[in-house]
């Protein structure tokens, strides 16, 4: 095929998407070029199999019905590509330049995303409601998912215990970080997660600020909480790379109030989102391993830090405290 610039009605607006032009069949594909053939699919209710390519005769992606969810799953994960290929430099999932897939309107009322490590792809379900089932399609979502194929292909987290834990801490954090980076009006950066999507009827799921705000989160470390949930042992994590950007205490950004306490009352001092996020990253594709724990992703991000930063200034001293903010020392 031929590479292709065509136009889209996503939920993010008039959007350029990067598709190929099939000159079998002189049909447009939702196959990107520019990043590494990335293909996004309808799986039409199905649950397993792969799907069909979608395609379009005049490359303008309007039709609504069951492309809106592939219009919108195209664009995100365009998005997720150019953020980590922007603030990290990575190309892609794998960081070899190949491409993904996407999978939308998989099963039936499906009201959730996720990874598949043997395909590749992340896959959508509809939601609970009766749209067009593009709701869970958000740039958040699209990073998390694209993230947990991050972690495999670098410290390969193991998704259970602690180090389940921070796998989906990672997600979390990078999907944050796409968020702000995309600076999209109809869907501003925040440190909530899962805003937008009708998964639990429209309210976000999350609060890194403050974890424990879903009712099951944890916002410290104990003892023992390798064996919760990984989506509640993110916890501390997700936490601290709040406290770490942005400091504890009340703020508001972009419109939402933020409110993080931290583990001995002291406050913190955030050095912003760019240094937690370089940390952070250095930190999983460097530094940790399969069996990471807490206390090893201490020492990960503080030699990140010291590798970035050096150990003399701030962004040093501030992981430190702000590992202390959660109980991890
Ligand atoms: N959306 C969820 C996640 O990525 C699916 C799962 O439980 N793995 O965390
Ligand atoms: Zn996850």
């Amino acid at each position: 095929g031929e590479p292709a610039t065509g136009r889209g009605c996503s939920s993010y607006g008039n959007v350029t998407l990067d598709t190929t032009r099939n000159t079998t069949t002189g049909l447009y594909e939702l196959n990107d070029p520019k990043r590494g053939n990335h293909k996004t699919y309808d799986m039409n209710g199905a649950t397993t199999g792969s799907g069909t390519l979608f395609t379009d005769a005049d490359n303008v992606w309007c039709e609504g019905g069951r492309q809106s969810a592939g219009v919108d799953a195209h664009y995100v994960q365009a998005v997720v590509w150019d953020y980590y290929l922007g603030t990290h430099g990575r190309k892609g999932v794998y960081g070899n330049g190949r491409g993904t897939c996407s999978r939308v309107h998989y099963g039936d009322h499906y009201a959730n995303a996720f990874w598949s490590s043997g395909s590749g792809c992340m896959t959508y379900g509809d939601g609970t409601g009766t749209g067009n089932g593009r709701s869970l399609i958000t740039i958040e979502t699209a990073a998390h998912e694209m993230t947990h194929g991050v972690t495999e292909a670098t410290a390969n987290l193991t998704y259970s215990g602690e180090s389940g834990g921070l796998n989906e801490a990672t997600s979390t954090i990078f999907a944050a970080a796409a968020e702000f980076f995309a600076n999209n009006p109809n869907d501003p950066g925040d440190y909530l997660t899962g805003e937008g999507t009708d998964i639990f009827g429209n309210t976000a799921t999350g609060w890194m600020d403050k974890p424990s705000k879903d009712g099951r989160s944890k916002d410290y470390w104990y003892p023992g909480i390798g064996g919760i949930d990984v989506h509640y042992s993110s916890g501390p994590a997700d936490h601290f790379f709040y406290l770490l950007a942005e400091g504890s205490g009340p703020k508001v950004i972009n419109g939402v109030p933020y409110d993080s306490p931290t583990y001995d009352g002291k406050p913190v001092k955030g050095i912003g989102r760019s240094a937690a996020e370089r940390i952070w990253y250095r930190a999983l594709t460097v530094y940790m391993t399969s069996n990471t724990n807490y206390a090893a992703a201490r020492a990960a991000t503080l030699r990140a830090a010291a590798d970035l930063y050096g150990t003399n200034g701030d962004e040093y001293a501030t992981v430190a405290a702000t590992w202390a903010a959660v109980n991890v020392k």
